[in-house]
C-alpha cells in the first residue's frame, strides 16, 4: 500500500505542472463544541465532557499550546493532548470536572495552532459543585390510620401505648415512620441508621423492613419510608425512651438523631366465649346437629356474670354426645375465645362440669379448646369454662344447657333396675280409639290399604314391624312427618332401661278441633330375668298360681305361672319375681323438667306377669280452636289424667313358651296382636 501510494503521488505531481502552489493548501482546524457546560457535579466527585478537533484539510494541524486558564482551572483536569494532526484526521480532547467545594466554576480552554486563519481557539468551560440535601421526617398521619403522633422539630415519635408481646403483627402501614428525601440534585448516601438511648432495643424497624448494611443511595428527589415498631421489653416497666439517627453524605446535615418513646399497654385477659358447637345423636341414624357458626358464637362474645343459657338454643337430647368448644372458629385467631396481645398463643383451657341432672358436680371434662361428654339423663346442665393467657390472666364463664325431647309431648317410661324385664310404652292416636276405651286403639294395625298403611299406636314392637316393611308408617295429623310421633329411645330389657315417645303438633289429629286425647300405655312384653329358677309360688300351701296373684314370696313379688298344657289362661306351677316398678313421665313443650310422674301401675294392680297392658294416663291436649283464645292469647295447657287401674292383655305366651307375649293373629303376612 505505500508503494502504490507513492507512485500515484509522483503521478500527480508530474501531471500537474503548477509547482509551487501545492505548497499553499492552509492548515485548518475545527474545534466543537464552542463551550462546555458540566453542570451540578458532587462537590468531590468527577464529570467528563469531551471536546473534538478536525484538520479539516489535506494538510496537518500544527498545536502550539493546548491548555486550561482561569482561576478556576484547578477544577478542570484535561487529558492527554496532542501535538499535531495529519490531514484530514481527527482526535478527542478529554477534560474532566471534579467541584472542590459548593460553588459556580468557569475556565478556558486555550487551543493555539499553526490554522493560519484562527490560530488561537478558546473553549468556555463552566460546573457547578453542588452537594444533596438530606432531610428526615418523622411521620404518623391520621390519613393512614397511624398509631402515635410525631412532633417535627426537633423531631420526634411517641407510639403511644403497646402491649409487651403481640401474636397478632402490627400493619406496617399503620405504625410510626420516618421520610428520608434527598431533596437536592445529586445523589445522597445514607449511610448508616442506629437505634440508641437507654430503652434502645425497645424500638426496631418493622420485621418487614431492613437497612442494608452498605447503606443507601438515593438519586436527586428520591427518598424511602422507614416503618419502625415499638416493643416494650419488659411487663415491669412502663415507659420507654430511645433515639434513631440516620447518617449521610450531606455535609450539612451529616446526621439526624429523632427522639422515641412509646408507653407499655398492660397485659388484659383473654376474651371468652363458651360454646355448644355440635350434638352427635346418640341415634346414628340421625345426622349430628351443628352450632358452630360465626352467628352462633357472636351472641355468646362478653357472657353475663351468670354464663349464657343455651337450653332453648340448642336441641339436645338424652343419650347425646355434647361437644363444647371455647374457641367456635379455629381459623381466625382473633375471633371467639382470644387474647388482645396474644391472639390463642400461649391460651389455656379448664372446663368443668358443675351441675347436671342430679345436683351440683364437680366433673372435670378436658384441659384442651375443645371437649366433649354424653349426656344421659334428662335435665339440666351446667359447665364452666376458664381460659388464662400466657401471662396467667384469666376469665371465667359457664354455659347451661338441656337434655330433653325439644318436642311438644314427650312421654317417658323408665324400669330402673329390673333388667332382664321387658316394657313396652305405647301412645295411641286419638283417632284410633273408639267409644273412650282406650284399648281399642292399642296395637292399631297399619290397617289402612296400602295407599295408606298408618298405625295409630306407636310403640317397639309396632316400629320394628314398621321397618321391616316399606311403606308402613305412623302418618298422623296433617300431611307429611312433622307432626308424626317417633320412638326416641327403645329398650329390650337389656339396655338403660328407658323408652321415649315424642311428637309434634298434637293438636293436628282430625279429632282435635277442640280438643283431643291421647292414651298412654305400657305392656309387659317379656320377662327374661337370671336366674331362670326363682322360688316356686305357693298359694295357700298349694304351688299353683295365676300370673300376678300374690303367693309366699316376699310381698313385693308376684306369680308368673307357667302355661298350662291346653293353652288356656295361665295357671300353674308358678314362680316369684319381684314386679318391675316402672314410672311414666310426661314433658310438654321441650321442658326438661316433668309435667307429670306416674308410678306404674298403682299400689292396687301390681305387675307381675307379662303380657299384660296397662292404661296409664290419659293426655287430654288443647284443640286447634282453642289456639290463643285465652285472655292472654297463649294455648291452654295440656292435661294429664292418670286412668284409673285397667290392663287388658295383647299377646299372651303360647303354650310351652318363654315368658314373651307372642302375637296371636296374623294381619296379611304380618304377625300382630289382638286384644284377648
Ligand atoms: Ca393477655
Ligand atoms: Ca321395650
Ligand atoms: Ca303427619
Amino acid at each position: 500500500m505505500r508503494f502504490l501510494l507513492a507512485v500515484t503521488v509522483v503521478l500527480g505531481v508530474a501531471g500537474c505542472r503548477c509547482g509551487p502552489q501545492v505548497s499553499q493548501v492552509k492548515p485548518t482546524l475545527g474545534v466543537a463544541p464552542n463551550g462546555l457546560d458540566f453542570g451540578q457535579v458532587k462537590v468531590g466527585e468527577a464529570r467528563q465532557l469531551t471536546v473534538k478537533l478536525d484538520s479539516q484539510t489535506r494538510t496537518s494541524v500544527i498545536f502550539s499550546s493546548i491548555t486550561v486558564d482561569g482561576p478556576a482551572a484547578a477544577a478542570f483536569r484535561l487529558g492527554s493532548t496532542p501535538t499535531e494532526l495529519g490531514p484530514e484526521a481527527s482526535e478527542t480532547l478529554r477534560i474532566t470536572f471534579t467541584p472542590p467545594a459548593e460553588a459556580a466554576f468557569t475556565a478556558t480552554l486555550t487551543i493555539s495552532s499553526n490554522d493560519p486563519e484562527r490560530g488561537v481557539v478558546k473553549v468556555a468551560l463552566a460546573g457547578e459543585g453542588a452537594e444533596p440535601e438530606f432531610v428526615v421526617t418523622p411521620d404518623c398521619p391520621a390519613s393512614r390510620a397511624c398509631v402515635g403522633t410525631v412532633v417535627l422539630d426537633p423531631p420526634s415519635i411517641d407510639f403511644g401505648m403497646r402491649p409487651a408481646s403481640s401474636a397478632v403483627p402490627l400493619d406496617s402501614t399503620k405504625v410510626p415512620a420516618i421520610v428520608v428525601v434527598n431533596e437536592g440534585d445529586v445523589s445522597l448516601h445514607v449511610d448508616s441508621l442506629t437505634f440508641g438511648g437507654a430503652d434502645a432495643t425497645a424500638f426496631s424497624l418493622h420485621p418487614l423492613i431492613t437497612f442494608p448494611d452498605g447503606g443507601v443511595t438515593l438519586g436527586a428527589q428520591e427518598g424511602f419510608n422507614l416503618p419502625l415498631q415499638f416493643l416494650p421489653t419488659s411487663e415491669a416497666q412502663n415507659t420507654y425512651a430511645g433515639t434513631v439517627t440516620l447518617t449521610s453524605d450531606d455535609p450539612r446535615n451529616p446526621s439526624v438523631t429523632i427522639a422515641l418513646q412509646g408507653t407499655l399497654k398492660p397485659n388484659e385477659a383473654p376474651s371468652i366465649c363458651a360454646n355448644l358447637i355440635r350434638v352427635v345423636p346418640q341415634n346414628v341414624t340421625e345426622n349430628p346437629r351443628d352450632y358452630g357458626s360465626a352467628s352462633e358464637w357472636m351472641t355468646l362474645m362478653n357472657p353475663p356474670a351468670g354464663g349464657v343459657d343455651l337450653s332453648l338454643r340448642r336441641d339436645v337430647r338424652p343419650g347425646d354426645l355434647v361437644v363444647l368448644s371455647a374457641i367456635s372458629d379455629s381459623t381466625d385467631v382473633t375471633k371467639c375465645s382470644s387474647d388482645p396481645e396474644d391472639g390463642r398463643a400461649g391460651l389455656t383451657y379448664l372446663w368443668r362440669l358443675t351441675r347436671d341432672p342430679t345436683g351440683p358436680a364437680n366433673t372435670p371434662l378436658g384441659a384442651t379448646e375443645q371437649v366433649q361428654f354424653r349426656a344421659t339423663r334428662t335435665g339440666s346442665y351446667t359447665v364452666e369454662l376458664t381460659i388464662a393467657d400466657s401471662r396467667g390472666s384469666m376469665k371465667t364463664t359457664s354455659l347451661q344447657f338441656v337434655a330433653s325431647v325439644k318436642q311438644d309431648l314427650v312421654v317417658q317410661l323408665e324400669w330402673p333396675g329390673f333388667s332382664g324385664a321387658d316394657l313396652d310404652l305405647h301412645l295411641v292416636r286419638p283417632t284410633a280409639v273408639t267409644g273412650n276405651d282406650p284399648f281399642t286403639g292399642a296395637f292399631s294395625f297399619f290397617n289402612a290399604g296400602a295407599a295408606n298403611r298408618t298405625s295409630g299406636d306407636i310403640n317397639g314392637y309396632a316400629n320394628t314391624i314398621r321397618g321391616a316393611n316399606a311403606g308402613f308408617d305412623f302418618d298422623w295429623g296433617g300431611a307429611g312427618s312433622l307432626d308424626d310421633p317417633r320412638l326416641n329411645l327403645d329398650d329390650r330389657g337389656d339396655g338403660q332401661l328407658i323408652e321415649n315417645i315424642s311428637m309434634n303438633y298434637p293438636e293436628n289429629d282430625a279429632t282435635c278441633d277442640a280438643g283431643c286425647t291421647y292414651p298412654v300405655l305400657v305392656h309387659y312384653f317379656e320377662d327374661n330375668r337370671m336366674p331362670m329358677s326363682p322360688p316356686a309360688c305357693v298359694v295357700d300351701g298349694t304351688p299353683n298360681c295365676g300370673d300376678g296373684e300374690q303367693c309366699a314370696c316376699t310381698p313385693q313379688q308376684r306369680c308368673v305361672a307357667d302355661a298350662p298344657a291346653d293353652g288356656g289362661a295361665p295357671f300353674g306351677a308358678g314362680k316369684c319375681y319381684a314386679a318391675p316398678a316402672p314410672v311414666v313421665k310426661v314433658f310438654f313443650y321441650g321442658s326438661a323438667t316433668p309435667a307429670a310422674t306416674i308410678p306404674v301401675p298403682p299400689a292396687e294392680v301390681l305387675l307381675g306377669a307379662p303380657c299384660t297392658l296397662w292404661h296409664v294416663a290419659d293426655i287430654d291436649w288443647p284443640g286447634r280452636a282453642l289456639q290463643g283464645s285465652l285472655p292472654d292469647g297463649g294455648t291452654p295447657p295440656p292435661v294429664i289424667r292418670p286412668s284409673a287401674p285397667s290392663f287388658a292383655t295383647f299377646g299372651r305366651r303360647a303354650v310351652g313358651g318363654s315368658l314373651a307375649c307372642s302375637p296371636n293373629v296374623t294381619q296379611g303376612a304380618v304377625n300382630w296382636y289382638a286384644r284377648e
